[in-house]
């Protein structure tokens, strides 16, 4: 758990927790051994702490959480403390990463070196928590306070570069950091430590310090959107600059991380980490196959087909991981617009200081612009990304398989379409895969990627790592209209229509799911990403057009309930945001900022009046309701169908494709812990008797079945 050698009478502690040398209790009780074996041992002037396998530590056990064994004494905090005291000056040697309690340990040893590419930051804030091993108190007695509030409430990684700027590094180093450590222990070895105790030192930078409150708490209670570990984390390094003395702020630091510990955010957003894990894990219903079992294919070089918004997102995405794309447009003057966005793309990103101008011309260099299928002959993948028209994918899946070597994958962006028709159009279905990026494509982190009927595990493992490889979270999922984030995603706009045709106006169900969490309601999504997508859709499919007789109180399309209001829209030429008028209005075209819109509530009324619909005031706890229940049945029906294997799955995708709040877990955990089974049947149920010709509302079989178990279970 942590091993304990002698470089002459230099201590060496390794950290040695495979993968991450997360701070178990097995860990921390070696930590208390070898420090006090050091301390005991005459021979000994000085300590270095280090990590083993290239990874100084991730901080504490995540998984110790929730059976509180993090509480085990001794905890990090006591760590802490036990190094700090130490009158042999103690070295942290960190390579690779130092996060959370991890980062605790470094700052309670007395000198800190990290190698050049060590990262460096407290994450607790996206796990629901803070630094309760006295990060809040320590960081800024070593950085202080705006660089403490920086760190603490983004959960950022600072580059070793910028933590030596900032003051938590003491050097850094480009080769080994043992050995500098060992080096550096020695001429430090004889000298007093008392001035090197953090917890001894002032609180720098706190001149400016009720400013940067000040503006943190306003930017803080914009962003969190619900969760409250930001604010928490805010006032613990608030408690650092006002508590009369280290001891005192601590114990404000102990209050606010209790009062964390035991609500109900902590745990989802644990859960949400370790989904995001297990999503990747992939594997075929009843364990055909598995990422265990199966070898990816490398990608060495790729193709993008289709030069609009979501093509030259996923060639960024993919340059940006030094993947050389061969950019396939069929006309010449969407091409260079395209590779002119590429270049704005790196261009500010130069500008943002987030790359050197010589990099990003470097991986602007690996693509290659063309109109000429014969140039993707040799790729190892290629993504089509054209627009949605099958006749139009099934073409190029054509001439793809004709094109390119027989190894080679292919792939589609569609966000709906049938991947096993498009597979068809080859004489190699088995290497036909969907990879549904979200847009922007080169910023959004999901990778949903679609099986169909014939895709072989060797596709599926290559994708799979090929989103890990590019940094999106891959999740893999079946092959239905929509997948599995647009079927529920639709589910839910489709309900967000009837709620408007029944008595709310757009801004009223947003603003319900808004103060749920997420950042815009489902009806400004709708707006960001176009009405006329769907409308489109719905036209090839049949369901839009028809008009209705005046005073027909509500409409139908194949014996479901079917409300016109968008389509209304969309022949009204209210797209959204692209056209300056949907749900909303928008200043100009494009613009982001909707502001409510008079004349889509005359609309909306006069349309209800003349069809003889009494609107209603419909309650918030109804419009929360039917808005998320209506999509957590359907993820229960995504589920029995098989198009998900496991609920983490649905809600990966939830929190990385639609912003779904991370605070609540996604919508399977929110359903399941937070508001319980059999709660949630007993509204589906009440919806679908209020709602007969409402289908979606229709209670899954396995909502059924776990809801009636979990009331069962509970009366025992
Ligand atoms: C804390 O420290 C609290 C204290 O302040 C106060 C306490 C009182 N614990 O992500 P990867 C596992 S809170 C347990 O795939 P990467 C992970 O599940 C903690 N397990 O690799 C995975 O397991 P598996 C603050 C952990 O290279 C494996 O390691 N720290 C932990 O893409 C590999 O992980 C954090 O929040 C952990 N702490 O990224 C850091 N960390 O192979 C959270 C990882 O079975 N961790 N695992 O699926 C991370 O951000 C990333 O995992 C890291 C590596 C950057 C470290």
């Amino acid at each position: 758990m942590a091993n304990y050698r002698k470089e002459g009478d230099i201590a060496v502690i390794t950290l040695k927790n495979p993968p991450v040398n997360a701070l178990s209790h097995a860990v921390r009780s070696s930590i208390d051994h070898c420090l006090t074996r050091a301390q005991n041992d005459n021979d000994v002037s000085a300590v270095v702490l280090c990590g083993d396998g290239g990874v100084f530590c991730a901080g504490a056990d995540i998984k110790e959480f929730s059976k509180n064994q993090h509480r085990l004494v001794p905890t990090i905090r006591d760590n802490v403390r036990q190094l700090e005291a130490s009158d042999k000056p103690v070295v942290a040697a960190i390579a690779g990463i130092a996060l959370g309690g991890g980062l605790e340990i470094a700052l309670g040893c007395h000198y800190r070196i990290g190698n050049v590419n060590a990262r460096i930051g407290f994450p607790e804030v996206l796990i629901g928590i803070l630094p309760a091993a006295a990060g809040t108190q320590r960081l800024p007695r070593v950085a202080g306070v705006a660089n403490s509030l920086d760190l603490i409430l983004s959960g950022r990684h600072a580059s070793a570069r910028q933590a030596l700027k900032m003051g938590i590094l003491d050097k850094v180093v480009p080769g080994d950091v043992v050995e500098a450590a060992i080096d550096y222990a020695k001429s430090v070895a004889y000298k007093p430590v008392s001035l090197r105790r953090v917890s001894e030192m002032p609180v720098k930078g706190v001149e400016k310090a009720d400013i940067l409150f000040q503006e943190a708490r306003k930017n803080t209670m914009k962003k969190s959107r619900g969760a409250i570990a930001p604010m928490n984390c805010l006032r613990a390094i608030e408690a650092a600059v006002n508590s009369p003395n280290y001891e005192e702020g601590l114990k404000k630091e102990s209050e606010l991380g209790n009062l964390l510990g035991t609500g109900n955010q902590a745990p989802a957003m644990s859960y949400a980490f370790f989904a995001e894990r297990t999503a990747q894990k992939w594997e075929l219903p009843g364990g055909k196959a598995t990422y265990k079992s199966t070898k990816p294919l490398p990608v060495k070089t790729a193709a993008v087909i289709g030069c609009g918004t979501m093509g030259t997102g996923i060639t960024i995405s993919l340059i940006t991981s030094n993947i050389p794309v061969v950019l396939l447009e069929a006309d010449k003057k969407l091409l260079e617009r395209g590779l002119k966005f590429i270049q704005q793309v790196f261009a500010r990103n130069v500008k943002q200081r987030r790359m050197k101008a010589d990099a990003a011309k470097k991986l602007i260099s690996l693509v290659t612009p063309t109109l000429d299928y014969q140039q993707i002959k040799d790729v190892d993948l290629v993504i089509e990304a054209v627009f949605e028209n099958m006749k139009l994918k099934k073409e190029i899946f054509a001439k793809l398989d004709a094109v390119c070597k027989p190894s080679a994958i292919l792939c589609s962006n569609t966000s709906s379409l049938n991947i096993d028709e498009m597979a068809s159009a080859t004489k190699r279905p088995d290497k036909v895969v969907g990879t549904h990026f979200f847009a922007p494509a080169h910023l959004m982190k999901l990778l949903e990627n679609i099986r169909g009927k014939d895709t072989s595990p060797e596709t599926i493992a290559t994708v799979m790592t090929l989103g890990k490889t590019i940094k999106k979270v891959p999740v893999l999922v079946g092959n239905c209209t929509g997948f599995l984030g647009n079927r529920m995603h639709w589910i839910r706009v489709t309900e967000a229509s009837f709620l408007i045709e029944e008595g709310c106006l757009p801004e009223e169900v947003d603003r319900v799911l808004e103060d749920f969490g997420f950042p815009l309601g489902p009806l400004k999504v709708s707006d960001l990403s176009g009405l006329d997508v769907g409308w489109r859709i719905r036209q090839s499919q049949g369901i839009t057009g028809e008009k209705v007789p005046a005073g027909t109180p509500l409409r139908y399309r194949q014996g479901q309930r079917y409300c016109p209001i968008p389509d209304m829209l969309c022949e009204q030429g209210h797209f959204g945001q692209k056209t300056g008028k949907g749900y909303y209005k928008y200043e100009r075209p494009g613009a982001f900022q909707a502001m409510n819109d008079p004349d889509i509530k005359d609309m909306i009324v006069a349309y209800c009046r003349d069809h003889n619909i009494e609107r209603r005031k419909i309650p918030y706890q109804e419009i929360l309701e039917r808005s998320l229940y209506c999509m957590i049945n359907e993820g229960f029906k995504i589920l029995e169908d098989g198009i998900a294997t496991r609920m983490e799955d649905i809600d990966t995708i939830w929190l990385y494709g639609y912003a779904w709040p991370r605070h609540t877990g996604g919508p399977m955990y929110y359903a399941t812990k937070m508001v319980g089974l059999p709660k949630v049947y007993e509204r589906v149920c009440h919806y679908a008797s209020a709602h007969p010709d409402i289908m979606h509302w229709q209670p899954s079989d396995l909502l059924k079945k776990m809801a009636l178990q979990e009331a069962a279970t509970s009366h025992l």
